[in-house]
């Protein structure tokens, strides 16, 4: 497609959709017809890579969360027509930042999802056959705003502006049956652009419709009892993404959104296998790869085993031979309350059929584990049904073939300790594959400036071979390079001022450090101790002790869930520092403070660019990966952390030297763990960190008379009936981090040396590239 062309085809949508033109139309007008003339033009290369994947092995991604982002750009990017669109607009004098205003497709709470969608780019940008499967939520993760300090939740009501990345594909709707509805899953085809349209793959996302209007003649009608549902009924299930991230609640509408999209995800395979190959099933297993994103859709198992079973006439062995063959499963947390567990009355009220299954396959368990020779105790700590509950990590565990933590420290503690006696009876299923991101949203699209500096030193394919960055370990010492990367860093920095100042409303200056933490708000990311640190620094400068620190910018990005009454009494406490801080003419010129509001992918994208220190401490031991970390590093950021997640191998890859870690190591929590007494031990006889605790509760900062800052000291000092005192290692930890965090701003003084430090981690970052981790997947579990 010629520019020509494509200024032609963007105005004939126009003229259709609004009787407009690219001058005249309104930003959501231009979204959709610039979207759409793009898709247009791809469609030939979607059905090519369609066609020369069908023979072919692949692999399924099912996944309850698809964190996407901003689509327009980033397909305009990888396509190849991002700076022809620029210039088309530019012409008809509109500014193609005005897309901005174009909501994220925000299917996904964090880490988990966004894995997923950088999974997804690498797979297409290197032609490995990935077709990911989740569920097209009506509304995505709410939007947030900041009142009076605390956090405000609205409907994200993303498809208001249109879905131009998708294909309604009506033809291959399904039926999916529960015991009280059933309901019709339509499928929505987005397509992966593979990077300059390597391969185009596709993202398959289902929407829960009613049945009626549709031709039941399409669809046996055995065990058919949702005629009358109502359609309000039906909508709801893919109506709504739960915003808990790390939390699990045993939600009967959460497990039917589960079922919902993994039987229809299920189906969907079934029908593609037999239209390949006919109704022989002894190949499945040889032609296609299952990965099982986390627990959510581990449901995919039984219901496999069901549509072996019942519709294809093969024994339960059988089916659960070759069941177990194609599932792969991931894990990504360790934390207790986030592991699966449905309770099997509600799961057997919601579907009786899948029940009956998951019954079956715990049997199997029991035998096999009697069989090697198990005793009824061990035996007992595997049962995938405790009587009670079922146990969605254990049905993973037993029927895939490999199992796989997310960084190597992850995987470590999976095989010592939280999946332990696992580990002793199937050794040689557990696998690691440490996460990566995609360098083409994460450095390629969000930071031009030194994409292009990159370029301009070692040459253009590092977008898709990022190892190659290593190149520029060689002009660490060449001063020249070395400033136009500390001027790139400061102009990213202007750029994010302006940013803020247009939403925030609040003026930062670029001349400052940039220390941002943006993530997920949860006790084990330990916002509230980066807080404790700031509120530390502030009393500290009151009393002199820190002379010519430098001045630094704090900024903060996170949503908390909104049941999760701590996560959102923290958010309420940085705000109240931000006010003590930002407003004392002590400490102005010194420290700010910034909270900024809805945290998004398309925010990170803008914040992470700009940072010189990227916050990473979680208490060790609980953040499986991090994926934020990555980011940071490879846009030139150092990271102070804790020796956790993916973080030990950002020091592996980087060196001590250019990192600033701090904290209590696993080794050290789990010693100290038995016998922790941090009041006694620390708030007692520690009055610097007292006198920071303290802040919660005497009156320096004001929650509103909520009782959140109470709540919040009492589970540190006192602890709860659930939670000993300090779980989560604040006290522990404090000092060492104030003092990290102050050798890191002074060092950053001489700011040459600095920029040394981050110009390393730029050129270390090569492993943490996605496509490196989804080779991993594609050779190492799908044999690809
Ligand atoms: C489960 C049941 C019911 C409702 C919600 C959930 C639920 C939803 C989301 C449970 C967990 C999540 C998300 C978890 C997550 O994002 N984990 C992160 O995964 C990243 C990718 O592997 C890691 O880098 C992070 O360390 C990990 O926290």
């Amino acid at each position: 497609m010629n520019k020509e062309q494509f200024i032609a085809k963007i105005n004939e949508n126009l003229r259709i959709d609004g009787r407009t033109d690219i001058k005249n139309a309104t930003p959501k007008q231009l979204y959709n017809a610039l979207s759409r003339a793009v898709m247009s033009e791809i469609i030939p290369d979607w059905d090519a890579s369609e066609e020369r994947h069908n023979s072919k092995r692949r692999a399924y991604y099912l996944s309850a969360e698809f964190l996407m982002g901003r689509a327009v750009f980033n397909n305009l990017y990888c396509a190849g027509l991002l700076d022809e669109a620029k210039e088309i607009l530019a012409e008809q004098g509109v500014d193609i930042n005005c897309l901005e205003e174009i909501e994220d497709a925000a299917l996904g709470n964090g880490g988990l999802g966004r894995l997923a969608a950088c999974f997804l780019d690498s797979a297409a940008s290197h032609d490995i056959p990935l077709n990911g499967y989740g569920i097209r939520y009506k509304y995505g993760l709410f939007k947030q705003s900041i009142g009076n300090g605390f956090q405000q939740e609205s409907a994200d009501a993303w498809l208001d502006y249109g879905d131009a990345w998708s294909v309604r594909a009506e033809n291959d709707a399904v039926r999916v049956d529960f015991a009280d509805q059933s309901v019709m899953a339509v499928p929505y085809d987005i397509p992966i652009i593979g990077y300059n349209k390597k391969s185009i793959n596709t993202l398959r996302l289902w929407q829960s419709e009613s049945l009626k209007g549709f031709d039941f003649g399409k669809f046996d009608n055995q065990d058919y009892l949702g005629a009358s549902e109502s359609t309000i009924l039906a909508d709801a299930i893919s109506n709504v993404l739960y915003p808990n991230d790390n939390t699990e609640k045993g939600l009967r509408l959460r497990l039917k959104q589960q079922y919902f999209f993994v039987s229809a995800s299920i189906q969907d395979i079934i029908r593609r296998y037999k239209k390949a190959h006919g109704d022989d099933f002894s190949k499945f297993a040889d032609m296609y790869a299952i990965q099982l994103n986390d627990t959510h859709p581990t449901i995919a198992i039984p219901e496999l085993i069901r549509i072996f079973m019942f519709k294809e006439g093969m024994s339960f062995t059988e089916a659960f031979a070759i069941v177990q063959k194609t599932c792969n499963y991931t894990n990504h947390t360790v934390l207790g309350e986030a592991l699966e567990k449905w309770g099997a009355d509600l799961f057997k009220s919601v579907v009786p059929t899948i029940y009956e299954i998951v019954l079956m396959i715990d049997k199997h368990l029991e035998k096999h584990l009697r069989s090697i020779g198990q005793t009824d105790a061990q035996i007992e700590a595997k049962r995938i049904f405790d009587g009670d509950r079922i146990h969605m990590a254990r049905m993973a565990i037993f029927a895939s073939t490999y199992i796989n933590g997310v960084a190597q420290l992850h995987t470590d503690i999976l095989k010592n300790d939280v999946l332990k006696d696992w580990y002793e009876i199937y050794p040689e299923r557990f696998q690691n594959k440490t996460n990566g991101i995609t360098p083409r949203r994460w450095i390629g699209l969000c930071n031009p400036e030194l994409s292009s500096l990159i370029t301009e030193k070692i040459g253009d394919g590092w977008q898709t071979e990022l190892d190659k960055l290593a190149e520029l370990k060689k002009f660490v010492d060449d001063g020249a390079t070395i400033r136009r990367f500390m001027d790139i860093k400061r102009e990213k920095k202007v750029q994010l001022c302006e940013y803020i100042k247009k939403h925030e409303g609040v003026e930062l200056n670029p001349d400052w450090a940039f220390d941002i933490q943006v993530k997920r708000l949860h006790e084990y990311k330990r916002q509230l101790l980066n807080a404790f640190s700031i509120v530390d620094l502030y009393f500290q400068i009151k009393e002199n002790k820190l002379p010519d620190l430098q001045p630094t910018c704090f900024i903060f990005g996170a949503k908390a869930a909104p049941a999760y009454r701590r996560a959102k009494g923290i958010i309420k406490y940085i705000n109240e520092v931000a006010k003590l801080v930002n407003n004392d003419p002590d400490t102005k010129d010194k420290l700010k403070v910034l909270f900024v509001q809805n945290y998004n992918v398309s925010y990170a994208e803008k914040l992470i660019p700009a940072a010189d220190i990227s916050e990473q401490i979680s208490t060790a031991g609980l953040e499986a990966s991090g994926t934020g970390n990555m980011k940071f590093m490879l846009n030139g950021a150092v990271t102070l952390g804790t020796y956790d997640g993916a973080n030990v191998e950002i020091v592996e890859e980087a060196g001590w030297e250019n990192e600033y870690i701090f904290g209590a190591r696993v080794e050290e929590i789990e010693k100290i763990k038995p016998t922790y007494r941090p009041k006694e031990k620390i708030y007692y006889t520690n009055d610097r960190v007292k006198r920071v605790i303290n802040t919660l509760v005497d009156g320096t900062f004001n929650d509103g008379d909520t009782g959140m800052f109470g709540e919040l000291y009492n589970a540190l000092i006192n602890g709860t009936s659930w939670h000993k005192p300090d779980h989560y290692f604040l006290l522990t930890d404090l000092e060492g981090y104030v003092d990290t965090k102050l050798r890191a701003l002074y060092d950053y003084k001489n700011r040459e040396m600095f920029s040394k430090k981050c110009w390393m981690n730029i050129a270390t970052s090569g492993k943490f590239s996605s496509d490196r981790t989804v080779k991993q997947y594609a050779e190492e579990l799908w044999k690809i």
